[in-house]
């Protein structure tokens, strides 16, 4: 009798250190692909909701730039764009999120700086989206230049680098201001469609898109100025090569693709093609992705599933959408714009 229930004391505390180590080797494991594909799906960190970018409708089913862009990296990995799961994230927490590791990307409009990759130990594999940061004034106060909004009480976000470029430019232009500054987006519009302050300061897109929920958007006009230099990409963690990589990669298929007039409607023409370019990113030429730890088809499933880079544009921030944002500095930079990727060979 005692040996039997010292052999299921041992049983137990052997079973208790499995665990143990099962859970540890989960959490600590750097090799977010492998977790990934472990379980099953993307963790991805979205803003709370910002219209065109991400934002979920009442079924809670998300859309957007940035969520398609996780979508994109769902159909790499499981050929399959629902495999991404949405957390939203505020300004405040979103990169201690992506840390502590509650998200394995972060796709949330934010700027790629040096000090967010030296101090917070993070990566930002390439720029999605170009942006710049802007003013919107109520049309009423007929301001049209940035120079001009002397005296202005500014509503801005805390945690952004909006809220030190905003800084900047007034000292720099020694023009006075009163900043209003808040920790949540929900108080920043509050503060500004009621009237608490007369001028609203955000990356352009966030302009646009925030001037969708005002009481009555078309009251409101954003200025022509751009103050910064805002490259929005997405984020992971350091040290985590193979999964930078996949990020990485997949924007750059979905700019290829564009760049090489291959779309989602025809994906299938494009593998009969005997281009080289073309059958590099196709994979009916190579193997790169399978040197990512995915398959040949890989940038077929980003393509098939979710579309290029012009495509997931248009439709969400472009002219397909309420925003309709000019593709500017977006545009390929072989028409007019700087979005460049690095050939696939
Ligand atoms: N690109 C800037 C600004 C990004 C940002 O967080 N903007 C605010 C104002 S539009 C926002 O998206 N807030 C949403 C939230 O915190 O829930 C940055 O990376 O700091």
């Amino acid at each position: 009798m005692r040996t039997f229930r010292g052999g299921l004391l041992i049983g137990l505390a052997v079973a208790v250190a499995v665990a143990v180590v099962a859970i540890t080797y989960e959490r600590y494991d750097t090799k977010t692909l492998k977790r990934t594909i472990r379980r099953g799906e993307v963790l991805c960190g979205v803003n709370t909701g910002l219209p065109g970018f991400s934002i979920p409708d009442d079924k809670g089913n998300w859309t957007g730039f940035d969520v398609d862009f996780c979508r994109a990296v769902a159909a790499a990995i499981f050929d399959d764009p629902t495999k991404a799961k949405f957390i939203p994230l505020d300004a405040n927490e979103r990169f201690k999120e992506l840390q502590n590791r509650k998200v394995d990307i972060l796709s949330r409009n934010s700027t790629w700086s040096m000090s967010r990759e030296t101090s917070y130990d993070l990566y930002f594999p390439a720029v999605a989206y170009y942006d710049g940061e802007g003013f919107m004034t109520p049309r009423s106060r007929n301001i049209d230049s940035a120079l001009d909004l002397n005296g202005s009480k500014v509503c801005v976000q805390a945690e952004t680098t909006t809220q030190l470029n905003l800084a900047d430019y007034f000292r720099a232009n020694n023009i006075k201001y009163q900043e209003m500054k808040f920790a949540k987006l929900e108080e920043v519009i509050k503060a500004y469609d009621t009237g608490q302050c007369d001028t609203l300061t955000a990356d352009v897109s966030q302009l646009y898109a925030l001037r969708l929920n005002l009481g009555k958007p078309g009251d409101h006009v954003i200025l022509p100025d751009v103050i910064s230099k805002e490259p929005l990409a997405p984020v992971v963690r350091e040290r985590d090569d193979d999964w930078m990589l996949i990020v990485k990669w997949t924007l750059y298929a979905m700019i290829n693709a564009e760049e090489l007039g291959i779309t989602s409607k025809n994906i299938d023409e494009a593998l009969k093609s005997k281009k080289p370019d073309v059958m590099r990113l196709v994979g009916t030429e190579g193997n790169y992705g399978e040197e990512l730890g995915l398959t040949r088809d890989w940038a077929v499933r980003i393509i098939r599933r979710v579309g290029n880079y012009g495509e997931v544009y248009e439709r969400n921030v472009g002219s397909g959408s309420k925003l309709g944002i000019p593709r500017g500095l977006n545009q390929l930079w072989n028409a007019g714009g700087i979005q460049y990727a690095p050939p696939i060979r």
